[in-house]
């Protein structure tokens, strides 16, 4: 393949320096910024990310930032889930739908104040929106993308290279709470979070040029844990379910369908966009969803359109992500499927760029 041209619109991150320090070999582009792909090869990425810790340049993760009397308000027109009784220092995953209940984003909401909340936003240009929402209905918040670049330690042993930085404390951080904390002087939003099912952090990280400085910290106190830069890995991600906004989902499918209803209360979300068809949703049910698929034959190609999916003479889905997984010894993919043949057991075609495979609907994702 021919190499990207660097320019300003594709932008580095404050870890770009660390990353090909690190011996990247493979980028794709996320929120117009470098996302590292892969290191030394998907498989021994993922490898080492199951048994040892990694530090992820996920600062393509950018912040949507509101500010101002109304931020509360606002984030509860964007999106469906509930927030009354979210707590400052709490994460929550929420889709962001249109009026259409289209998903627009799926973005882990962050909230530091009543009156200050981070979007950490999925591949869709989120603050226009979020802009023009706060404008047309005249809203008091200011709305912004703070320089904030979010940091991923994940792995098994992420707790320990973690306690080594910032302190024992942290080991008390609980899944999607956060806490401040400092590195040489200067404070950081630590979440429990992050893209991956092998635990961890997410540093949110204020300041592009004390990136580096953290980045080599972590790299110096790793040392004896094998620490190594890695990123979310795409064999782990599929196996965990964990979904790729314009992968597995786009403005054309609602929160629904990608199996995202459990974080939607649209009877109680009072005043959020879209309300009025997800309720239509919601009573009639979604008429295909998300599903996990394991896929027979060879390892299969990375799946960069989706693959038709067949039973008999009929159209019934579509392979978004596919990958091979050594640890189940199959390929594991991620499929929007058609009501009448969801079921777990289903045994459907999925036809690969090389051909027509036989496939199978699994009762629940691999991690
Ligand atoms: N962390 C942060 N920002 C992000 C991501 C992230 N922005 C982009 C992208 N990832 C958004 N998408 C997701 C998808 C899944 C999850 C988080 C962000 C996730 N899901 C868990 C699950 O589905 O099991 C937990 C959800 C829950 O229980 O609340 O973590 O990774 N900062």
């Amino acid at each position: 393949m021919a190499l990207i041209s660097p320019s300003r619109r594709l932008r580095r991150t404050p870890f770009s320096d660390g990353v090909e320090a690190a011996g990247v070999q493979a980028y794709t582009v996320y929120n117009h910024m470098f996302l590292p792909t892969m290191f030394r090869s998907v498989i021994e990425d993922y490898r080492h990310l199951k048994e040892a810790v990694q530090i992820w340049d996920v600062a393509c993760e950018r912040q949507v930032e509101i500010r101002g009397p109304d931020a509360g308000r606002l984030m509860q027109m964007l999106t469906p889930r509930d927030l009354r009784g979210m707590l400052p220092g709490q994460c929550y995953y929420v889709p962001i739908v249109d009026e259409t209940g289209g998903m627009l984003n799926d973005p882990v909401a962050v909230k530091l104040a009543e009156d200050r909340w981070w979007i950490s936003i999925a591949d869709s240009d989120l603050l226009m929106w979020v802009k023009g929402i706060a404008y047309g209905y005249r809203l008091d918040v200011l709305v912004d993308e703070p320089d904030v670049s979010p940091l991923g330690v994940q792995g098994p042993l992420a707790d320990d290279l973690m306690a080594r930085v910032f302190g024992d404390s942290v080991r008390n951080i609980r899944f999607f709470r956060f806490g401040w904390f400092q590195f040489q002087g200067r404070d950081m939003i630590i979440a429990r979070s992050g893209y991956s099912k092998q635990g961890g952090f997410e540093i949110y990280v204020e300041g592009g040029d004390i990136g580096m400085p953290l980045w080599n910290a972590l790299m110096e106190a790793g040392r004896d844990l094998d620490v190594r830069a890695g990123c979310p890995n795409l064999i782990e991600r599929i196996e965990a379910g964990l979904l790729s906004y314009g992968n597995d989902m786009t403005r054309e499918n609602t929160p629904h369908e990608c199996g995202l209803g459990r974080f939607c209360n649209t009877q109680t979300a009072i005043g959020c966009i879209g309300r009025d068809a997800l309720l239509r949703v919601a009573v009639e049910g979604p008429l295909r969803q998300v599903r996990p698929l394991a896929i027979g034959g060879a390892p299969v190609p990375a799946c960069d359109r989706p693959w038709m999916v067949t039973a008999g003479e009929k159209t019934v889905g579509r392979v978004t992500s596919a990958a091979h997984s050594p640890d189940f010894d199959t390929n594991v993919s991620i499929a929007m499927i058609r009501m009448t043949h969801w079921d777990p057991g289903t045994e459907l075609i999925v036809h690969c760029p090389d051909g027509p495979r036989e496939a199978q609907v699994q009762e629940e994702f691999w991690l």
